[in-house]
């Protein structure tokens, strides 16, 4: 079995503004949805909100020290739109600006190299109250400004940049009748969210010229956590299944954006409630990437089913499936193979990088009092054993950010789910690596599973 990866394959961690900066009110940030969801009873567990989060926005220096230590050639993170334009637009906070030029310079000059997200999932309040958020496409005009606005600031130094992450938590979750845990919270119909969907993919297209505009030398992609489709078996009519269901099943997102186009599935299954959209729109969307970013945590397994007009089927997983300590964690370390293959072989994407993987861990002290976080460390080298064997096999994958660089508010559980490689003491905010960031951090010295 092949332990080791191509030279040059880049190794970070990620992070997310509204996770880790805190800060909430300082030097002129405005707020963002996040900021009131989490201030509103009820919303998230035992009451918890991102006001002081690691505190990264006054502690960025001890940050990028740790990631020195940890050697890890990357790191990606995301802005605050609300810190660089308050109500998302107008006049913009050059104080907010200015904490990620620090931020930014003090990566490059500790040798990692930023990979910046324009946004995740933090949208200016402003925008939310003015025109309804992502329901209205004054807000999509207002991302890709803002996105050329970040990559005029910052093209001198930033290579890479994320227009959106992960579609889902803030289009279908965050807007959908029923769905009470991402902000805003909404209720919309299935139509008003398939057109909230529509108009995230158009921010994307629009962000992507937008940065391209600006920085013409920048690198662009998305982060995205498409399903992630697994064979149950690996033969032939079961990968053909697979790759056919991770097409289909994620049509709504990375396949339009990939494709240009809705497969006729996803129109004949909305119905009635279909977004409406124009070719010029498609077109838009469908702006080329340089790269695909791909979050990956678990996995949906299926198998052909000839019987099906799909021809697959999705298959349950039973209740003693194995699972991290965020029960949604099914541990299927399969998915770093099949996510860039599948990716690969359907659109020729030739640069895809795993943008986040990673699990949630309860603190388990060893008799030396030492984090030993052994379920993490067996979770990460099961998922890097399978990114091997994609890279030996010749599948394009140049990159792994894990999630995360610091335990932090994990949006609707607060501070109750652990992701970090490095423990945060959210009273005393003293940072201490677990065992599993020397692991991570030895990995990627020799470049291969240790
Ligand atoms: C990513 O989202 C995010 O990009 C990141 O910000 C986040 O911290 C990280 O993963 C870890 O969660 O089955 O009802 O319990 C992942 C989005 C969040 C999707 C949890 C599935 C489980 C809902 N996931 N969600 S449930």
């Amino acid at each position: 079995m092949n332990r080791c990866f191509p030279e040059g394959f880049l190794w970070g961690s990620a992070t997310a503004s509204y996770q880790v900066e805190g800060g909430a009110l300082q030097d002129g940030r405005g707020p963002s949805v996040w900021d009131t969801f989490s201030h509103t009873p009820g919303k998230i567990k035992l009451g918890h909100t991102g006001d002081v989060a690691c505190d990264q926005y006054n502690r960025h220096a001890e940050d990028i020290a740790l990631m020195k230590k940890l050697g890890l050639g990357a790191h990606r993170f995301s802005l605050s739109w609300s810190r660089i334009f308050p109500t998302g637009r107008g006049a913009v906070n050059q104080k907010g600006l200015d904490y990620y030029r620090r931020f930014i310079d003090g990566l490059r000059e500790a040798g990692i190299d930023p990979w910046v997200t324009l946004f995740h999932w933090d949208l200016p309040q402003s925008l939310q109250d003015d025109f309804g958020g992502w329901q209205s496409r004054e807000t999509v005009k207002y991302f890709a400004d803002y996105c050329g606005f970040v990559a005029s600031a910052f093209g001198d130094t930033v290579s890479n940049f994320m227009t959106i992450n992960e579609f889902m938590c803030f289009t279908d979750w965050a807007y959908g009748a029923g769905e009470e845990n991402y902000a805003p919270g909404g209720n919309l119909d299935r139509k008003g969210v398939n057109m909230v969907r529509h108009n995230a993919l158009l921010a994307h297209g629009m962000g992507v010229q937008a940065i391209r505009a600006a920085a013409p030398s920048a690198s662009v992609g998305l982060a995205e956590n498409a399903l992630v489709c697994v064979p149950v078996i690996e033969t032939k009519p079961h990968i053909d299944a697979a790759r056919k269901a991770y097409r289909e099943m994620n049509a709504h997102f990375l396949t339009a954006i990939m494709e240009g186009k809705y497969l006729d599935c996803y129109l004949e299954e909305q119905g009635a409630d279909a977004p409406e959209f124009t070719a010029e729109e498609m077109a838009v969307i469908s702006s080329p990437v340089d790269f695909v970013g791909h979050n990956m945590y678990l996995a949906h397994h299926i198998e052909a089913d000839p019987s099906s007009s799909s021809g697959y089927r999705v298959l349950p997983h039973s209740a003693s499936y194995p699972h991290m300590h965020a029960h949604w964690i099914k541990v299927s370390p399969e998915i770093t193979y099949w996510a860039p293959r599948f990716v690969h072989e359907l659109w020729n994407v030739e640069n895809i990088y795993i943008t986040e993987n990673g699990c949630a861990c309860p603190d388990q002290l060893d008799d030396s009092g030492r984090i030993c976080d052994t379920d993490r460390i067996f979770y990460l080298r099961n998922h890097l054993l399978s990114a091997a064997r994609a890279t030996s096999e010749g599948i394009p994958l140049k990159g792994y950010f894990c999630w995360s660089l610091l335990d932090n508010f994990e949006w609707a559980d607060g501070y109750t789910y652990r992701f970090g490689i490095v423990h945060v003491d959210f009273e005393t905010l003293v940072r201490t690596p677990k065992m599993s960031a020397e692991y991570l951090s030895l990995v990627a010295s020799e470049n291969k599973v240790l």
